[in-house]
């Protein structure tokens, strides 16, 4: 399956529809006053978090999402019907931004959130909305509102408590597979992942964790180097990092500073994730380089060393009892949805005084323009 995590689209609301100009022409029943009713309103755009969804592939295909416009007021003070909503699904963990302004609209994490992200136009109101004492016969009625029109961009970020970073070929994969049922591709060349892959890590307690293996960052990476920048925002929701650095490698101290200057430089609060940091591979290094190795990486990282091998499977009992006493210490998850931007509906239309220039409409001669007509 294609992992598509970044989509831009155009979400059109209903234009409200326009107020009426009528008035009721009845036998027996002369001057019988305004009749139009109001315009409906346009339908909303609204999208709507899916558990069953797991890319933004489906928005490769499809650019442009529009809303049913609200009818025209009808007669006998009908109002006109109001325009279906749009529901668009997106995976659960879909960030909106607004595309021109970058401005976060909202973050659909749970099944079943939903956020507008286009408003539709208010209805017109038909001239008998505008009977009064001063005019029994307003010749005049209000055009539907245009409903919104944005540019929004959509940002899976996946949903994952723990995630694996490192340099490309340090063993991400081969760890996520050797501590959970997943199976990503393992290969000795950098950039075998191509794509995060997910795998629950079962707790003594039965109870599963989300670990995700982030396809491997390499310097530049926030400006576009490599994969690395299209995936670091996958680690923005993990609440702890596991940083795998590969111990057979030339200089692994300057392998974890690469990657630590990638996660400044993004920013976002990456930093400040706690970080368990491995040195992986030790099955393939003599026994007196492993101690002397992992203290020049703590020296340099300032962190305790983990020696692991992820292959012969040493001391991995050890990584998960670190990884679940850490996310015990932590606070609660804060799956929170920031207030939607897209202002609620306020259910009267008013008018203010002065809204309308109704001095620009002539009064009009009631008795003449209401000559009853003769129905069939
Ligand atoms: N000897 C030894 N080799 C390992 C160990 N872990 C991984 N490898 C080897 O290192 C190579 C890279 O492993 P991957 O798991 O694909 O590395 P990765 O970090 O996922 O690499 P990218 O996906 O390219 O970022 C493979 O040939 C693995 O077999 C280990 O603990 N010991
Ligand atoms: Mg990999």
């Amino acid at each position: 399956m294609k992992f598509v995590d970044l989509a831009e689209v155009e979400v059109i609301a209903g234009d409200g529809g326009d107020g009426l100009v009528a008035f009721r022409r009845e036998k027996y029943v002369p001057a019988g006053g305004p009749s139009g009713g109001n315009g409906g309103n346009g339908g909303s755009v609204y999208l709507l978090a899916e558990t069953n969804l797991q890319t933004l592939l489906d928005f490769r295909y499809a650019h442009r999402f529009k809303a049913n416009p609200g009818e025209r007021g009808g007669p006998n003070n009908r109002t006109g019907a109001t325009g279906t909503d749009l529901e668009v699904a997106v995976p659960c963990g879909t960030a909106i931004y607004d595309a021109d302004t970058d401005e976060l609209l909202g973050d659909l994490v749970r099944s079943g959130q939903r956020l507008c992200v286009a408003k539709g136009g208010k209805g017109g109101l038909g001239n008998r909305h505008f009977l009064s004492n001063r005019n029994r016969a307003p010749e005049y009625a209000l055009p539907g509102l245009p409903g919104e029109t944005r540019r929004i961009r959509l940002e899976l970020k996946l949903l994952a408590e723990v995630g694996i970073i490192g340099l490309p070929n340090a063993g991400k994969s081969t760890l996520i597979s050797a501590l959970s049922a997943a199976r990503p591709k393992i290969a000795d060349y950098p950039f075998t992942t191509l794509v995060p892959n997910l795998g629950v890590v079962r707790k003594p307690t039965g109870d599963g964790t989300v670990f995700a293996d982030i396809p491997g960052l390499i310097e530049g990476a926030h400006q576009g180097q490599g994969l690395g920048h299209e995936f670091l925002r996958h680690i923005e929701r993990t609440r702890l990092l596991v940083h795998v650095v590969d111990g057979t490698a030339i200089d692994p101290a300057a392998d974890y500073a690469t990657i630590q200057q990638e996660l400044v430089a993004y920013g976002r609060g990456l930093l400040d994730r706690p970080q368990i940091l491995v040195l992986n591979k030790v099955d393939a290094m003599p026994e007196d380089a492993i101690a002397e190795m992992a203290d020049d990486l703590a020296q340099t990282a300032q962190l305790p060393v983990l020696p692991i091998s992820a292959v012969s499977r040493r001391n991995l009992d050890r990584l998960t009892q670190q990884v679940w006493d850490i996310l015990d210490s932590l606070p609660p998850v804060d799956l929170s949805t920031p207030e939607p931007t897209v202002p609620e509906d306020e259910d009267e239309f008013t008018l203010e005084d002065g809204d309308l220039p109704v001095e620009d409409f002539p009064l009009i001669d009631v008795a003449s323009l209401l000559s009853p007509v003769e129905l069939p």
